[in-house]
């Protein structure tokens, strides 16, 4: 039996991307996300891979919504040999004085409770098998604060710190667990955190060589077919451009 691999917000960007790594690596996946017809297309491209999905509309901020999920999951599914902990997103950037309540709100929700949800459904089993691999998408959000960044960075200070606790309480069990820190990506995120505004999410990404998702899923595909006894603990993946979070190098 193939193994299986479940992606959170698996519609767009990273998640999308690791989809087609992980279906041509030969899992079974179980993809999620809160648009159906997004997902939808994605699925429909791994069948026509030749790969097996079962999929869900689920918003991972609905914790009875995710319980109720994985607890009903076909008995064929239901052994999950890695999760891929990436649904999240940023919403706004401004001063910590100015903020907006619903965006802080919409983070911490997603970026934290939601990621707590879904590995808290889904680890009672990979720690019951003494095997698996949780993969958290933190940020390089989540190793420096920048400017007007604030409570996005903080939620992903709350990933690399999850990502830590849950290693140190996972290992004994066999179960691997590793962070992966992506610098600017040009996904739908800077769409997300603009509200819709897609000039200004392009200006993010012009003048220099950002990273595209592929580059995130290559890593991610590298981590998980690593020898059982080899844990990656932490990738921080920066394009060559950006020194540092609030450090781009444009031409
Ligand atoms: P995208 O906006 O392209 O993808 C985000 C994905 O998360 C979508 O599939 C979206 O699906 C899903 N999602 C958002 N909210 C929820 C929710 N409540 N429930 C379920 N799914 C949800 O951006 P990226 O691919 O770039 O983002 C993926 C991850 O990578 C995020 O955690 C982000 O913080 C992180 N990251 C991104 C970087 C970048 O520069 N792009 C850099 C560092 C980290 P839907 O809307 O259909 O629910
Ligand atoms: C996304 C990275 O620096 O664009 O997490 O906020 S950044």
């Amino acid at each position: 039996m193939k193994p299986i691999a479940c992606i959170t917000g698996a519609s767009s960007g990273i998640g999308e991307a690791t989809a087609y790594e992980l279906n041509k690596m030969g899992y079974r996946l179980i993809l999620l996300a809160r648009r159906a017809d997004r997902l939808t297309q994605v699925v429909n491209n791994i069948k026509a891979d030749g790969g097996e999905v079962f999929s869900a509309e689920l918003d991972v901020r609905n914790q009875t919504a995710v319980a109720d999920f994985f607890a009903q999951l076909p008995v064929e599914w239901q052994e999950i040999s890695v999760l891929v902990n990436n649904a999240g997103l940023a919403q706004g950037l401004s001063k910590i004085y100015e903020g907006d309540i619903a965006h802080w709100d919409a983070m911490i929700d997603t970026n934290v409770k939601g990621l707590l949800y879904v590995t808290r459904a889904v680890t009672p089993g990979m720690v019951a098998r003494k095997s698996g691999h949780v993969i958290n998408i933190g940020s390089i959000a989540g190793k420096e604060v920048y400017d007007n960044g604030n409570v996005y960075c903080a939620s992903k200070f709350a990933v690399d710190a999850l990502n830590k606790a849950m290693r140190m309480e996972m290992a004994v069990h066999g179960v691997r667990v590793t962070g992966i820190h992506p610098g600017a990506a040009e996904t739908e995120f800077s769409v997300v955190r603009f509200q819709g505004d897609e000039e200004r999410a392009k200006k993010v990404y012009e003048g220099f060589e950002n990273l595209v998702a592929a580059d995130i899923a290559d890593a991610i595909g590298w981590v998980v077919s690593r020898k059982p006894h080899v844990n990656i603990n932490d990738l921080v993946i920066m394009p060559q451009a950006q020194a540092v979070a609030g450090v781009i190098i444009r031409k």
